[in-house]
């Protein structure tokens, strides 16, 4: 799925701003066929629950609330190819555009389009309505549980730690291209020397004579040229792509018609780079790289998980002053702005899908709940791993072709200890390597998967292993903590000798709580436990990278471990650092 943009042939014209609103509810009988009733109104982007923080009724409903605006078609689209694109509708979207429903999609994170060609006119005024529910189910990704109590009350119950944001969290766009056009581009670089190989594929849709590819370095100049519709484009002397210092070509697709004229015109920003896992080594363009970053969220106050372009540059600014080089899209994949940025700006990023929570033994090993089987017909069945299926598919068609992503991550910390996980991930790992041989297939471990007892680490190039010594065991035992970790991660070198990574490791804190004796919720114990597990990464070749859980606290649904949300943030929510954040500064800087 091609990224909306603006070309010679290509226009956008953004529906963002406040939509009518409201909740479904049984006397609201075909919503889009009228002005929503009531008077509230929603911004977009944004996840709607902490708008209406005042009314508990709306920020913790479950089910169907409605968006609805209304928009014109600019008048020069006639002829072209119209779609309305969603960059997502938290976790599923049904659009009518007057009366018809023209699109519907489950998944909360990835994009989705429907073709208004046949049913809007050029300078016509339309009326758009979309559906946006929130509930989650044993055939979602993520997974959750419907629970109506005695009173009638239905509750959604989920076993993700944050909050379930819901809504229009990202743009909603009305797009033009021409009806003959460039469907899909994608690329897959390589570097030989000091050759750049970039392997492209470009579909399209309609009749043209001649296909114009065209290489172009960041001054224009044409750096290489093909004229058909796959192949492979060298470049000598390649800039490359690199951590830290990106270079970005843009490869221009231009279908022309016989008399030369471009009928479209496609532009793709493309960073030349390899990625290979070698024995204990993640290498980028040959050369061993560390990871020094975050598990993140995408939460901020007032618009949860709504995308805001000066959220993220300060975000990054502030990964950037802690020495950070890379994140991980912890727990689903994130607004397409954030890995445009991240493309531009060098940063290494880990790609997730929404496939957290696959997991009961948490609940019941930890908390002593009742004891259930995850994978079974119930959760985590059949219904459940096709939803995952479609979940991999859609991130690897959105994200496929920036340079920032050098790895994918199917999954956060499931029940791999359990009977039925193998024969539930072996074949979507085989999936992530059929739709993209070019990067390394990872996931999030789980302590409850210790290395001899998880059924499914060796069947990734790369473990990432969520670790909470002296946290959520022997909390506040730094010594203890200390010790079983180093013989952990030994343990796991030593057993499949490849890359591990550590994806979480954290203390939740309060900013502000101090204490001479480095104690469990203070700023002390933070930095502390920060520097007893770097101590312990130090001593084992095969960790290649450390990512601190989390970048900012965030919030979570209610628990009674759970002080207004999550505090293992380095960062409060309003991205004021704790101590740990020089700790961290002190630490990566040093390891440039
Ligand atoms: C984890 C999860 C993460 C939680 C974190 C915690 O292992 O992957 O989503 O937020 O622990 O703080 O408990």
């Amino acid at each position: 799925m091609l990224r909306p943009i603006d070309s010679a042939t290509r226009e956008t014209k953004s529906l963002d701003g406040l939509w009518r609103f409201a909740l479904d509810s049984s006397d609201l009988s075909a919503p889009w066929s009228a002005p929503l009733p009531g008077d509230l109104e929603c911004p977009v982007p944004a996840s709607y629950n902490d708008i209406f923080v005042q009314s508990p009724s709306l920020r913790n409903h479950v089910g169907k609330v409605w968006y609805q605006r209304t928009f014109r078609v600019p008048r020069g689209w006639a002829g072209q190819h119209v779609y309305l694109r969603v960059d997502a509708a938290t976790h599923e979207g049904e659009v009518y555009i007057g009366d018809k429903l023209v699109v519907t999609h489950v998944g909360g994170y990835t994009p989705f389009e429907a073709d208004l060609s046949e049913i809007v006119k050029p300078g016509e005024e339309v009326r758009v309505t979309i559906g946006v529910d929130n509930t989650l189910t044993n055939q979602t990704i993520p997974p959750g549980e419907l629970k109506t109590d005695d009173a009638g009350h239905t509750k959604q119950k989920y076993w993700h730690d944050f909050f379930n944001y819901a809504g229009l969290a990202r743009s909603v766009r009305l797009c033009s291209v021409p009806k003959t056009r460039v469907q899909d581009v994608t690329v897959k670089t390589d570097v030989e020397g000091k050759v750049g190989k970039v392997a492209y594929e470009v579909t399209t849709q309609g009749e043209h004579n001649k296909i114009q590819i065209d290489l172009l370095d960041t001054k224009g100049a044409v750096a290489a040229s093909a004229t058909t519709v796959s192949g492979t484009l060298s470049v000598p002397n390649a800039n490359l792509w690199q951590p830290g210092a990106a270079y970005l070509y843009t490869l221009r697709a231009r279908l022309t018609s016989s008399n030369s004229e471009v009928i479209d015109e496609y532009t793709l920003p493309v960073g030349i780079r390899s990625i290979r896992v070698k024995g204990i080594e993640f290498l980028i363009n040959d050369k061993p790289f560390y990871f020094r970053g975050f598990g993140r969220h995408e939460d901020t106050p007032v618009k949860g998980k709504g995308h805001d372009d000066s959220w993220m540059v300060h975000d990054f600014e502030l990964m950037k002053w802690t020495g950070a080089n890379s994140f991980r899209t912890s727990h689903y994949p994130y607004a397409e702005e954030v890995l445009d940025y991240a493309d531009r700006h060098g940063w290494v990023v880990v790609d997730e899908t929404a496939a957290v929570g696959i997991n009961l033994s948490i609940e019941s090993g930890i908390l002593g709940g009742v004891k259930r089987k995850t994978f079974s017909p119930d959760f985590a069945g059949d219904k459940m791993q096709e939803a995952h299926r479609q979940a991999i598919k859609e991130l690897i068609a959105r994200d496929k072709n920036h340079p920032s992503v050098v790895m994918w991550s199917i999954t956060n910390e499931p029940a791999s200890q359990e009977e039925g996980a193998r024969e539930y991930f072996e074949p979507l790992v085989k999936l992530t390597k059929e739709l993209d041989p070019t990067r390394p297939v990872t996931f999030a471990n789980v302590l409850l998967a210790p290395v001899d007892k998880c059924r499914i680490a060796d069947l990734f190039d790369v473990i990432g292993l969520n670790r909470y010594y002296g946290w959520y065991v022997g909390t506040g035992d730094l010594v203890t903590a200390a010790r079983e970790l180093e013989e952990e991660l030994h343990k796991w070198a030593e057993k499949y000798k490849r890359p591990l990574i550590i994806f979480e490791y954290g203390a939740d804190t309060v900013a502000g709580v101090h204490d001479v004796d480095a104690t469990p919720w203070s700023e002390e114990f933070q930095s502390q436990f920060l520097e007893t597990y770097h101590r312990a990464f130090d001593k084992v070749d095969a960790v290649v990278g450390e990512h601190v859980w989390n970048f900012a606290d965030f919030a979570t649904g209610p628990g009674f471990f759970r002080v207004d949300g999550n505090k293992k943030g380095v960062f409060t929510r309003d991205r004021r650092p704790k101590a740990s954040a020089h700790t961290l500064r002190k630490r990566w800087h040093g390891k440039e």
